[in-house]
Order: C-alpha cells, then sequence, then structure tokens
C-alpha cells in the first residue's frame, strides 16, 4: 500500500512504497518537498522532462562529486515522477554511463522522448575508444525504465564534428518530433548541430547541419507552442540561458535574448521547458543545496514561464518558493 506523508510535518522523508505493476519496477521513495530545489537529498542536474499521460517524468544527472571536488563526478542518470510539480517519486536509476558498452563515463546531459510507446533516451557520455564525449541511444518501453543501449555504438562521435577543436562539442542532445512526425537531435558546445532522424529513432538520417546562435554555450532545448518553434539554449559563461524563434524547425531562427538569468552559485543553468495541465514551466539547475551547492553539485529547480502575446517569453523569475501554494 503507497503511503503518503503530510508535508506540513515530514517534509524531505523518503519512504519505502509499493510496487508499480505498471511499469514492473519498484519505487524507491516519495519526495515530499517544499519550494526549490524540488530535490533535496541528492544533487541533481541538467534537467529534462517529459510529459506522457498526465504525468511528468523529470530525468536528471547526478551530481556526485564530493565537496572540494571542483570538477564534475556524474555516473548515472535519475528519474522522478509527478501529477502535480509538488511531490516527486524517485525511481530506481534507469540508466547508468556504463551501460552503454562503448562509453567509459559521464553521464552528462540528456533527453528522453516517446514515440509510439517507446521511450528513447539521447544521452551524452565519454566515448572509451574515440577521445572525446559522443551521444548515445537507450530505448525502454516505460519512462522510468529500464533502458538498453539502443545500437551498440554511438550515435554521433566527436570525429564527425571537426570545426570545433575541443573534444566536447558532441554534447547536451535534444530531440524534438514535429508535427509531420520527423524527428530531429539538436544538440552541441560551442558550436550547435541539428540532424534529422530516421524513423527509427536511432540512425542518422542525412548530414549534420550548423546552427549559429549568438552566444552559444550548449544546452540547446526545442519546443514548439503555437505555430513558433523556439530553441532555448545556454548563453556565454557562467551560463545564462537565451532562446531564438523561428517559423520553422530548422529555422532561420532570430535570437530574442535573455530568458534566465545566472542561476546564483552554479556557472551551468540547463533548462527544460514544458507545457503541463494549461501551464507552461522552466526547469533548470542551481548550486542552491547549503552544504556543499556549486557548480558541480547542483540541484534542479522549476519556476513558472509566461508568454507574451506576440510569443515571446517574459524573463524568468526564479524563486526559492517554486511552485508551492500555485
Ligand atoms: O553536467 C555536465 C554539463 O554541465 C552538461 O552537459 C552541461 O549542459 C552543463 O550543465
Amino acid at each position: 500500500m503507497k503511503k503518503i506523508l503530510k508535508t506540513s510535518v515530514l517534509s524531505n522523508v523518503c519512504l519505502t512504497l509499493c510496487f508499480l505493476p505498471a511499469f514492473s519496477s519498484f519505487a524507491q521513495s516519495v519526495k515530499v518537498v517544499e519550494g526549490n530545489p524540488i530535490i533535496k537529498d541528492k544533487y541533481t542536474a541538467d534537467p529534462a522532462a517529459l510529459v506522457y499521460k498526465n504525468k511528468v517524468y523529470l530525468y536528471t544527472g547526478h551530481d556526485e562529486a564530493p565537496a572540494g571536488q571542483e570538477r564534475y563526478l556524474m555516473n548515472e542518470w535519475l528519474v522522478y515522477s509527478s501529477s502535480n510539480l509538488i511531490d516527486w517519486e524517485e525511481h530506481p536509476s534507469p540508466l547508468k554511463a556504463r551501460d552503454f558498452s562503448w562509453a567509459k563515463g559521464d553521464a552528462w546531459a540528456s533527453q528522453v522522448i516517446e514515440k509510439n510507446g517507446k521511450f528513447y533516451w539521447y544521452a551524452a557520455v565519454e566515448h572509451g575508444r574515440i577521445p572525446g564525449k559522443a551521444i548515445g541511444v537507450a530505448v525502454a518501453d516505460s519512462p522510468i525504465g529500464p533502458f538498453k543501449d539502443a545500437r551498440g555504438t554511438a550515435l554521433i562521435t566527436n570525429d564527425m564534428t571537426t570545426d570545433v577543436k575541443i573534444s566536447w562539442d558532441d554534447i547536451d542532445p535534444t530531440v524534438f518530433i514535429d508535427d509531420d512526425g520527423q524527428a530531429y537531435l539538436y544538440w552541441g558546445n560551442s558550436q550547435c548541430y541539428y540532424i534529422k532522424l530516421k524513423a527509427n529513432m536511432t540512425e542518422q538520417d542525412g548530414p549534420i547541419h550548423k546552427v549559429d546562435l549568438p552566444g552559444f554555450t550548449e544546452a540547446p532545448w526545442l519546443h514548439k507552442r503555437k505555430g513558433w518553434y523556439y530553441l532555448s539554449y545556454a548563453y556565454q559563461f557562467p551560463e545564462k540561458i537565451a532562446y531564438a524563434m523561428s517559423r520553422s524547425v530548422t529555422g532561420p531562427w532570430e535570437f530574442k535574448g535573455v530568458l534566465n538569468e545566472v542561476a546564483g552559485n552554479s556557472n551551468t543553468n540547463h533548462q527544460a521547458i514544458i507545457d503541463y495541465k494549461g501551464k507552461s514551466y522552466f526547469i533548470y539547475h542551481n548550486g542552491s543545496i547549503p552544504t556543499a551547492g556549486g557548480s558541480y553539485r547542483r540541484s534542479v529547480c522549476i519556476d513558472e514561464l509566461f508568454y507574451n502575446a506576440d510569443g515571446t517569453m517574459k524573463r524568468i523569475k526564479m524563486t526559492t518558493e517554486g511552485l508551492k501554494g500555485k
């Protein structure tokens, strides 16, 4: 039987819960939280969110660097689900970097999308043989996994993109399926790239294209609303989030300026944008857990996102209260 805690009495408490037959997996706990950050018992980063069957699935990286270590230590991804964006249920880690047999580690940013009842997870990792970061694809029959490598090889490797002379330009995949069913993968650091995906979601269809965006650092996120395509991304460094708009998923993109300011004491910001139950939300990370929070021990937060009548987005107001009481 599922137990529910009263927020006012037992905040930040994990409970062992019941068996969830629908997904053939054990739910580990319910996070009863107040405000931002929304996950307080682990450091979480690089949020991606999926709305599926009236629930939101939140996929994050897991910052495991001990206090004082000023570099990323990320071995696995985490998944949480919620029906109200306040109470988050944690599920077992559905994917680790080393689940890609060709990868040697670094569970960096990722995104999951659903197509025809299957869930495709595009994730950046460090390649074991081809120097640099790479993007793999994992697949599952449920949004909480278990996920398995869908190809046995990387979809994108560093030697496929030679314009930028860094080894980490092939990171931060965002995936989007347009109204005609065509899927696109955007990604990049310093240079933004995109490809079309074949209908099987696991293969490249055609060449790699470059997208020129002012101040592009990394973390592209594509979404569409009322005939406008939005390409938001981490801008400059330390990162703000800026965005561009277009009438086509492949551009041309018109730069619209800053959407979110530097997120406190984190030099990265990494956003996801969703609509859920009639409202829009901006999900990002900062370093706001007081013990050792910072650029390498980050925490996922959610605040509301509002649009202007002309389709542009209003500047995000990052709050401590988050969605509590809304
Ligand atoms: O988490 C590792 C890297 O930090 C991500 O790939 C970037 O988006 C930044 O958040």
